[in-house]
């Protein structure tokens, strides 16, 4: 079994890779859900969706986010009793929304919920929410404390950060079978995600990062930062707001207690020795997921470092 980390758009377009190399029933996915928000009254879960949607063929590829083809008449009309538009929630994703709500209240976990929908789209990857229960990620700027998706979406990322809070991850458990599937994997990769508030969050939540640690697997990250800045998202203005190096070293040294191998960039050849320096092997390739071919061929090194070969 591979287990995988994971946030949003980039590692989704990793798995799209991986899906390719090893079969989709021997991977599972850990998910963040410190990005999960409510909006009309249904419980959203972006980085989820973005990876079943992604293996599902279905995503708006674009954006990275949403269903390609989706309309927006629904959120139109909210926006005319008054409500707030400004996260883009397309008519056909509103139904993914409509029915995880919908099971939730009946009972259903957030992972029973995930299971469903997975299966109703096709996707063979074993996909688990980080936690059945609430993590919220709330970014303390210099205009106050907001919602995750508040200062990324609505504000741009605009604010100054001055911390980033995981709130009720104390309390959060994660979802049955998260610390099995780390400690008996034959490998774990750390999808190219934003090494704060994905990959950040899932390391917080309870038993994570000490089964990390423990487990046999080899562990595997690959940098979501390329010559100093985010493939995707606002990973910069987030690790420097929080005093830290943004670079593949900077990430590197966030994973350096459980990493085996590293995988940077060609342009972060540089940074080779400094990453070694702190126990980590290194390997120095072209990161940068544009075509499928891309994606397989990244997908094939980390399976090779993985197997030893
Ligand atoms: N990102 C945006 O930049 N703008 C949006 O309006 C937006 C809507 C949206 C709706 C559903 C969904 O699943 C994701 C959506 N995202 C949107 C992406 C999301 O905010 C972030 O990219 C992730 O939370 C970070 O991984």
């Amino acid at each position: 079994m591979i287990v995988a980390l994971a946030g949003g758009v980039g590692a989704a377009r990793f798995l799209q890779g991986l899906v390719r190399v090893v079969e989709p029933e021997d991977i599972t996915v850990i998910v963040n859900t410190g990005d999960d928000v409510e909006f009309h009254g249904l419980h959203i879960s972006p980085d989820v969706d973005i990876v079943l949607y992604t293996l599902a063929g279905i995503v708006d590829e674009e954006k990275g986010w949403g269903i390609k083809g989706d309309t927006f008449h629904c959120l139109e009309m909210l926006g005319l009793y008054g409500q707030e538009t400004w996260f883009k929630l397309g008519d056909r994703d509103l139904a993914t929304h409509i029915y995880r709500t919908m099971l939730l209240r009946q009972g259903l976990t957030l992972a029973e919920v995930t299971d469903r929908i997975r299966s109703a789209l096709g996707v063979r990857v074993r996909v688990l929410p980080m936690s059945n229960e609430p993590v919220r990620t709330m970014i303390l700027t210099d205009e106050g404390l907001m919602h995750f998706q508040e200062y990324l979406v609505k504000r741009g990322a605009r604010d100054r950060v001055l911390e980033v809070r995981f709130e009720g991850v104390e309390e959060a458990r994660p979802t049955p079978g998260v610390l099995e599937a780390i400690e008996e994997a034959e490998g774990v990769v750390v999808c190219p995600s934003n090494p704060i508030v994905s990959i950040g969050t899932i390391l917080a939540v309870r038993g994570v990062r000490k089964a990390l640690r423990r487990t046999a697997a080899t562990v595997v990250g690959i940098s979501p930062i390329v010559g100093g800045k985010p493939v995707k998202g606002p990973a910069d203005k987030l690790m420097e707001g929080l005093g830290l190096e943004v670079s593949a070293y900077g990430v590197a040294q966030l994973y350096q207690d459980f990493l085996d191998w590293f995988v940077i960039d060609e342009v972060d050849g540089r940074l080779k020795e400094r990453i070694e320096d702190l126990g980590i092997k290194v390997v120095v390739t072209n990161t940068i997921m544009r075509t499928l071919e891309d994606k397989v061929r990244l997908a094939e090194l980390v399976v090779d470092l993985i197997r030893g070969q």
